[in-house]
């Protein structure tokens, strides 16, 4: 029975859509067989694979047929793999895993390539070499509040650090550690020119993660929010240019920065405002029960513009680097503020038009919505209660509009173009639709929601983070995938789910496995904003320094050069040869090795390994990579290109060889 209704539906289905008809269509739909040309096996292939009209539904909004291209990119974090997955949609194929702050063998990133190499030290700490992070917040360049397709920038929670990646190659280009904090979260969040990008600490330390007993947290231990300043000209955070806030030790969590209306300030929700520091094994509760028990905590309001001004004005300490704003400055100053917000609260979400803030309950089944004016005005008024540190707590409801029940386990909110919110739910394993309703709060209403699979983080509309979302697509980032896939063991991939958000009821339309990370948020971007090259401008191209690079050898030119014991080398590779194909250097020698793609061919790739000496380099058309390394070891290495680039790639080698 099942299969006739599954048939009878696709018959009319795949005719619709062959004569691009609707209802109100008055031609009548022929008899759906081979002789109109529609594959009759088609109807065999649902039938026999139980495909039901929803599957076929969803097959044919998200099938995305060779030589087709997606209609938006989404960029996800990859967690605890420290990287950024692009990803398209609808079709939801992983199109690149662009490596951040964590080495990756085929892109040639962090194996002995010299640039890569400085840029991923820059990220050190005190000396360790660090070569994992912590990626979770990816927030794409915008122009006016909208995303412009040039940059996206990503966090590292783990060691405070924040990463630029070009858009044009789809490469990260800097790496800047904090110096003042050592774990972030509430990052990145761009202002909505992209003047700076901004990064809220999470768990406090004391500056410069000293040392300070765990006793001395309420004087010592502080958190932060960065401004680093992004200099568009040169593509690059200018340290020199960027500044921190001194906040109170609670863990500031997630931010966002406003638009429009509330443009020049920025907002974080936080927890831990009772100041709790662990001791379970000392008799004290865990953290989990000791940072929940107070039912309020504090979004952190602060005015970036005029802390901007304070900056200027030299109202700053100087701290390990960094001007800091005091929180006694910023006190009076006027730059920070507080707002309670309910208990164990998470997310920190902007609407479009910059009116609103949703918070979420975590804890609570509520979602409450802040308004900007209200909080302007309450700030006007003078009306507040100092905290620990004197700064003013503005009374809940004078700056909250409404709170409404959207079930359990609320976490983070995207937007539409139709003026609804869509909240995920992380206990539900829902998400939940619901409209918003300006300054009625009786009109805000939740409407429909719908399940996923399972236990959903973040969630991202198509352009759901600007001032003009275009609905139509969002995606779920569902931690746990239990049952989902094919088993491939105890680690299981995470679950992004896309859901069809253009009619009034979500469906869901693609389960992705995500094999290569853990996505915590992410960012879709409409794919035709993004203007990324082909191959780099010119040959012997330097892809950080975006310039001809002054190792840049073109055929010909090819040489190995002897200076004392250092030995230098010009390669070309072009398929199917490397040449220089035999170097020889003596034992103990200092090696610096150049190697230009001469190649102008789209995707002409070839990649460099040297075996016996972790060096992987991924070589793109026009590009000039460097290493350098000591022969320290006697001895005979064969090198090749390791991308499949001809027929005769296999011959794409030579030997490199250490006198003893
Ligand atoms: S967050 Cu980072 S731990 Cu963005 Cu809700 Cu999950
Ligand atoms: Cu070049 Cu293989």
């Amino acid at each position: 029975m099942k299969r006739i209704v599954v048939l009878a539906f696709v018959l009319v289905m795949l005719a619709s859509l062959m004569l691009g008809c609707s209802k109100d269509d008055k031609t009548p739909t022929p008899a759906p067989d081979s002789q109109g040309g529609l594959p009759a096996d088609s109807m065999a292939i649902a039938a026999e694979r139980g495909l039901t009209p929803d599957d076929i539904n969803a097959a044919l909004m998200t099938y995305t047929p060779s030589g087709t291209w997606d209609e938006y990119i989404t960029f996800m974090s990859g967690g605890h793999s420290g990287n950024l997955i692009a990803v398209g949609v609808p079709s939801m194929r992983i199109l690149k895993n662009i490596a951040v702050f964590t080495p990756e063998a085929w892109q040639g990133y962090g194996f002995g390539n010299t640039e890569i190499e400085q840029m991923l030290d820059a990220g050190n700490v005190d000396g360790e070499t660090i070569r994992m992070g912590d990626s979770h917040h990816p927030a794409l360049s915008e122009t006016a509040g909208d995303y412009d397709g040039q940059w996206i920038f990503i966090n590292d929670k783990n060691s405070a650090r924040v990463a630029v990646i070009d858009l044009r190659d789809f490469e990260t280009k800097q790496i800047v550690k904090d110096p003042n904090i050592i774990s972030n979260h509430g990052a990145t969040f761009v202002s909505p020119n992209t003047d700076y990008i901004f990064q809220g600490a999470q768990y406090a330390t004391p500056f410069g993660w000293e040392y300070a007993p765990l006793s001395e947290y309420q004087e010592k231990y502080r958190g932060m929010m960065t401004a680093w300043k992004f200099d568009r000209e040169a593509g690059r955070i200018d340290p020199s240019k960027s500044f921190s806030i001194e906040l109170p030790p609670y863990w500031q969590d997630l931010c966002d920065a406003g638009k429009l209306v509330s443009d020049g300030w920025v907002f974080c929700n936080s927890f831990n405002t009772e100041m709790a520091t662990g001791g379970n094994m000392e008799g004290q509760p865990n953290f989990e029960a000791s940072v929940s028990q107070r039912d309020m905590d504090y979004m952190h309001i602060i005015d970036w513009k005029k802390a901007e001004q304070v900056v200027a004005a030299g109202k700053t300490e100087e701290i390990n680097g960094m001007p800091v704003i005091s929180i006694p400055t910023a006190i009076e100053e006027g730059v920070l503020y507080l707002a309670p917000e309910p208990k164990s609260p998470h997310g920190m979400d902007v609407t479009p038009d910059g009116k609103y803030l949703v918070v979420a309950g975590k804890l609570d089944p509520h979602v409450t919505i802040y308004s900007f004016d209200k909080i302007q005005k309450a700030i006007a008024s003078g009306n507040s209660t100092p905290d620990a540190f004197g700064i003013p707590i503005l009374n809940f409801d004078d700056v909250m509009v409404a709170q409404l029940e959207v079930g359990l386990g609320p976490l983070h909110t995207q937007f539409d173009d139709k003026g609804n919110a869509y909240t995920s739910l992380f206990l539900d394993s829902m998400v939940a639709k619901w409209k918003l309703g300006g300054d009625d709060p009786a009109a805000y209403v939740v409407l429909n929601k719908v399940p996923v699979q399972y236990n959903i983080g973040h969630l991202v509309a198509a352009e759901g983070d600007t001032v003009s979302p275009d609905g139509k697509y969002l995606i779920a980032l569902n931690k746990w995938a239990v049952d989902r896939f094919t088993p491939v063991g105890p680690l299981l991939p995470q679950n992004e789910q896309l859901i069809d958000i253009s009619g009034d009821a979500m469906k869901v339309i693609y389960d992705m496995p995500m094999g290569v990370g853990e996505p915590h948020y992410a960012q879709m971007i409409k794919a035709d904003k993004i203007h990324a090259i082909n191959t780099y401008p010119e040959v012997g191209w330097d892809p950080i320094s975006w310039q001809k690079s002054e190792f840049a050898t073109l055929p010909g030119e090819e040489r190995i050069e002897r200076n004392g014991n250092e030995v230098e080398v010009f390669m070309t590779s072009v398929r199917s040869h490397l040449t220089p194909d035999r170097v020889e250097v003596k034992q103990g020698d200092h090696v610096i090795w150049h190697i230009t793609n001469v190649e102008t061919a789209q995707d002409a790739t070839h990649g460099f390994q040297l075996d016996g000496h972790n060096i992987s380099l991924s070589i793109e058309p026009g590009e000039t990579a460097n290493f350098e390394f000591d022969a320290t070891n006697s001895g005979t290495y064969p090198y090749y290109c390791t991308e499949f680039c001809s027929a005769l790639h296999l011959e794409m080698m030579g030997y490199f060889q250490v006198a003893p």
